[in-house]
């Protein structure tokens, strides 16, 4: 059971959900990581992404508040975004994922709706580092499922958490066990649907380094492996197989907005991967406002296209 306080009925107000925990549990939330490190089920590439810090494994208090008394939690609801890409005479549609976009726009709302939460009282709030669906999961925001996303009441696991370090010293401490969602215990639907089997059934923990996600968010140099079947590809950069099927995300699968269309000499451009100069940056642009930049490009594009051959004009 999670505790709601006062400034969570305030996020809930405005759309987004939160919880909290006391400081006392940032090393708990670092050794739970780096005890799956030692015992070798975390592969370094992926998660040491700071170079030694493995800032998941051993997070240490921003300089800026050295003396900061919770962790607060924010969730934000999103869709997916459909996006066009005109092709040989069609209107082509993909889609990205939840949580790829809009990154820092959605940690400033968060930040903003705790300042006001808080009001007149003058709380700081410094963006953490952390493991975010363990803390979600360990505040009692969200709950695991069986494919290791978390899963908020209403919006699945359509939501994007953000951490702040505070010096607010919270009367509540919403610590708890993990939990996972309760119909995990009896469905498969997403161990089934995941086109590379990276959810497991001998294990909870995803195998992240067969993740279709980790292998296309790598730049495009990297081709992907013979391996991984044409038809696993099914959307521009992430995956959202273990999502559409779950039950808990039933009302969600039709929640997208579309965002931006590419003309035929944008794709054209796209596909062919020779990126320079002002047309490059200008495409960039237009790709940042889906969450992308060129680093995918061609790759990412070329497999669904050529899995799309008589496509007409839906996502999947
Ligand atoms: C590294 C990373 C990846 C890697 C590794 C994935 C992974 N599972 O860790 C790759 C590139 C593969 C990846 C993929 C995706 N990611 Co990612 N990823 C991250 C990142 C940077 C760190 C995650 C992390 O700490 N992993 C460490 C592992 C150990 O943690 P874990 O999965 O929570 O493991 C726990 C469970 O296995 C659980 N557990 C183990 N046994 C048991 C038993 C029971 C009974 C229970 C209940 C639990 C349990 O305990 C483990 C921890 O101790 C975060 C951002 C961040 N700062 O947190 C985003 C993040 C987790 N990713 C996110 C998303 C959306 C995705 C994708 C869905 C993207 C997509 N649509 O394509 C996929 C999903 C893949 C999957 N099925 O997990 C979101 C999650 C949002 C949400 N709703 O939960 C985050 C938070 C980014 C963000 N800000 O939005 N990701
Ligand atoms: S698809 Fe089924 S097993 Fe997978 S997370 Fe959803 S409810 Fe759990
Ligand atoms: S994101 Fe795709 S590849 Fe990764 S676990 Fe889910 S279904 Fe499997």
């Amino acid at each position: 059971m999670r505790i709601k306080p006062e400034f969570v009925k305030y996020l809930e107000e405005n759309g987004c959900f939160g919880s909290v925990v006391s400081i006392d549990h940032l090393e708990e939330l670092g050794q739970e990581i780096s005890s799956l490190h030692d015992e070798g089920l975390l592969d370094d590439s992926i998660y040491n992404y700071s170079g030694k810090k493995r800032p998941y494994h051993t997070p240490r208090l921003p300089k800026s508040l050295p003396r900061a008394r919770s962790i607060i939690i924010v969730s934000t609801p999103q869709p997916m975004i459909r996006t066009t890409f005109n092709w040989e005479n069609r209107k082509i549609q993909l889609l990205v994922p939840p949580t790829y976009f809009d990154a820092y726009k959605v940690a400033n709302r968060a930040r903003l709706l705790l300042k006001k939460a808080f009001e007149p009282r003058k709380y700081r709030f410094v963006r953490a580092m952390l493991p975010l669906k363990l803390l979600a999961v360990r505040s009692g925001l969200a709950l695991y499922g069986r494919n290791n996303i978390t899963y908020i009441p209403a919006f699945g696991s359509f939501h994007r958490p953000t951490a702040f370090y505070s010096d607010y010293d919270s009367p509540v401490d919403n610590w708890q066990e993990k939990k996972a969602l309760p119909l995990c215990d009896k469905c498969k639907a997403c161990i089934e649907a995941c086109p590379t089997k990276a959810i497991r059934e001998d294990r909870f923990l995803v195998s992240a380094e067969t993740c279709l996600t980790y292998l296309n968010e790598k730049p495009a140099s990297e081709r992907f492996s013979r391996w991984i079947d044409a038809s696993a590809h099914n959307a521009l950069i992430g995956c959202m197989r273990c999502q559409m099927v779950c039950p808990y995300n039933k009302e969600l699968i039709n929640w997208y907005d579309d965002r931006e269309e590419f003309t035929e000499e944008e794709s054209a451009y796209l596909l062919e991967g020779k990126f320079s100069g002002e047309r490059a940056a200008r495409i960039e642009k237009k790709l940042k406002r889906i969450g992308l930049d060129l680093s995918s490009f061609p790759r990412n594009l070329e497999v669904l296209l050529q899995t799309r051959k008589n496509f007409v004009g839906t996502c999947g």
